[in-house]
């Protein structure tokens, strides 16, 4: 009887020292590069809660900034392999499908309004069905961005300036391809090495736009930023399709509808930021320099359009004649 007694002490103890709350059905384990001050990470907190409170705890959104849980490339393979099961991706695309490539096209959309045309249009539906087809993901809205500049320690007004400056870009070629046909060095890397990397000398330049410039603290390592506004672009808050499919229709309702709010936040929070960052990044100690943007345009523009297939080049002229 004693023994008996000690047992159900233990079962008892064991029982109830389990976690209060109970597990949720669903993890959504999400790998994001910015840290906590950048609005994709808020609009995924917001996401987060939303999702959590209206699945009545079914679906739980575990956030990762800086890329602490996986890069990029890796994240999104990670995503396909049911590891991991969000992160925010664009042009990286590029490397599953070409027509990715128009996310973030170097001097091809000129504004915020050419932008929304082109996410709404043909090409941003078939961008969405090459997502869930070739690279298992399904997208959940779009983040706007503003252009990306060039940030480095010597002024860059033209292009000749350029020469042999080793510039860091993500991992998409059509980055590659423009910054060689400009005369620089350009050397892909994951976002989160970007820093250390400037701080030790191995890069001497990136490029991103105003939020990411500020969001990584760049100007610790960086003196000039100089306005190339290069390029255009947005990205997708995504979900991996395999793990999306096994929510049950209700969940997945909750889910898609969060989508488009995040979205909608997001946006509001982008817009926000614009108006004060560049002021932030001034105070901070940054010297903004007038480019020639024209210059920069014609010395790249046929060398991208050279390194697209005849299909996307076919789409490229559509665009441009609009
Ligand atoms: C980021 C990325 O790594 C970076 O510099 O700005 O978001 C980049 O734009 C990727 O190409 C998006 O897929």
């Amino acid at each position: 009887p004693l023994i008996c007694a000690v047992l159900v002490f233990i079962i008892f103890l064991f029982v109830n020292c389990g976690p209060e709350k109970k597990e949720p059905e669903f993890l959504m384990r999400t790998a994001l590069l910015v840290n906590e001050d950048h609005s994709w990470y808020k609009a995924f907190a917001y996401f987060a809660e939303i999702v959590e409170e209206r699945s009545k705890g079914r679906i739980k959104v575990e956030l990762y900034p800086s890329e602490q849980l996986a890069k990029e490339i890796e994240a999104i393979r990670l995503i396909q392999a049911e590891v991991i099961d969000m992160t925010t991706t664009g042009s990286t695309l590029t490397n599953w499908f070409e027509v990715a490539t128009f996310c973030e096209l170097p001097f091809l959309m000129r504004d915020s309004t050419d932008m929304n045309r082109y996410i709404k249009g043909p090409v941003g539906k078939l961008m969405e069905e090459e997502m869930i087809k070739k690279a298992g993901l399904r997208a959940l809205g779009h983040f706007e961005r503003g252009p990306r500049h060039l940030t480095s320690n010597r002024p860059i007004r033209h292009p000749d300036d350029l020469k042999g400056l080793i510039i860091r870009v993500p991992n998409v070629p059509a980055f590659v391809t423009t910054w060689s046909a400009l005369g620089a060095k350009p050397t892909p890397m994951a976002f989160s090495e970007v820093f250390t990397s400037l701080q030790q000398g191995t890069i001497q330049a990136q490029e991103n736009p105003f939020a990411m410039i500020h969001n990584a603290g760049f100007s610790e390592v960086q003196k000039y930023l100089n306005l190339t506004g290069h390029v255009i672009s947005w990205v997708y808050p995504v979900v991996g399709e395999k793990q999306f499919q096994k929510l049950p229709t209700d969940l997945q309702e909750i889910f898609l509808q969060a989508g488009k709010e995040m979205q909608d936040y997001e946006h509001q929070l982008y817009l926000e930021n614009e108006k004060n960052v560049q002021e932030e990044l001034k105070a901070e100690g940054m010297e903004f320099i007038e480019v020639d943007q024209e210059a920069f345009a014609k010395k790249s523009e046929k060398a991208i359009y050279e390194s697209l297939s005849p299909e996307i080049q076919k789409i490229y002229r559509e665009l441009k004649k609009d």
